[in-house]
């Protein structure tokens, strides 16, 4: 389909605007939107991923391809958020300290609006003192934590530390993701759970709560 080579194009090249209007246009010739992102959106990023390991992207090209796909996902964004309001565990999520990763999050919450979960996103580069006091403010039922830096995922051991020195780690249920993180890991540093992409973290909250 023609469509999605041009959102693929718009994508690598990194033009925000004209990817949100694409996908605008995806839908409506009748894809879904999950359809948009799984087998276009993310796939590009694949892509990209590749061409930056191989050094022949840089920073800015994928600086400028992420808030491309962050345009897209935005512009996808009422499409996912769901009326039905059945299960409505809080969620407060973040991205951790030294880590400005952040697409991954998005689809993450995305796909928590959609099943009907309140989102409290505090961000990127969340210190584990952030992470407490929103987990004070919030009383959420999830705490979401994101690291795609193998250099950063010492920090989702180092927040959940945190939650256990201010008598908190009991008040809430710790899931983490992120492409290095793995289910062992998450054991290691006694997460309740570890989810390897957004649908799979939709089914784990509801296990969980
Ligand atoms: C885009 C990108 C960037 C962008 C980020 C922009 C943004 N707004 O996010 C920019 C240019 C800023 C960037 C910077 C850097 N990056 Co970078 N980046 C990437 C890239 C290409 C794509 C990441 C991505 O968005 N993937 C798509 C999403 C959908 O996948 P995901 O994040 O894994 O999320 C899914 C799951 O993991 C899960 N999930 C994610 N979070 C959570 C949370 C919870 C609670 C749950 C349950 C599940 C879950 O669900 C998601 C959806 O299915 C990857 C390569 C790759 N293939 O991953 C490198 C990559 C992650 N980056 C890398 C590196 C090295 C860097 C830099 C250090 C580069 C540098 N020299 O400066 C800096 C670090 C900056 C910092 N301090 O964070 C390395 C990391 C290597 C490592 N293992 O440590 C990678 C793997 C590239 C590589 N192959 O070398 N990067």
């Amino acid at each position: 389909m023609q469509i999605k080579h041009e959102i693929t194009n718009a994508l690598l090249e990194g033009k925000a605007s004209e990817v949100k209007t694409l996908v605008e246009v995806a839908v409506q010739l009748g894809l879904s939107p999950t359809e948009v992102v799984d087998s276009v959106m993310l796939p590009a990023m694949e892509i990209i991923g590749e061409k930056f390991k191989q050094n022949r992207l840089y920073i800015p090209d994928v600086l400028m391809a992420s808030r491309a796909m962050q345009a897209g996902l935005y512009a996808l964004e009422p499409f996912f958020k769901s009326s039905s309001q059945v299960l409505k565990p809080r969620v407060v999520i973040g991205t951790v300290a030294g880590d400005l990763h952040d697409i991954g999050k998005r689809l993450v919450i995305m796909s928590l609006q959609a099943a009907g979960m309140e989102v409290i996103d505090l961000g990127i580069d969340i210190s584990p003192e952030t992470f407490v006091q929103a987990v004070k403010e919030y009383e959420p039922d999830i705490l979401g934590m994101s690291a795609l830096l193998t250099m950063t995922m010492p920090a989702l051991a180092e927040t959940i530390q945190a939650l256990h020195a201010h008598c908190l780690r009991d008040k809430v249920k710790v899931i983490v993701g992120g492409s290095p993180v793995t289910n062992d890991y998450a054991l290691e540093i006694g997460a309740d759970g570890y989810a390897g992409c957004a649908y799979d973290a939709v089914n784990l909250i509801k296990m969980l709560v």
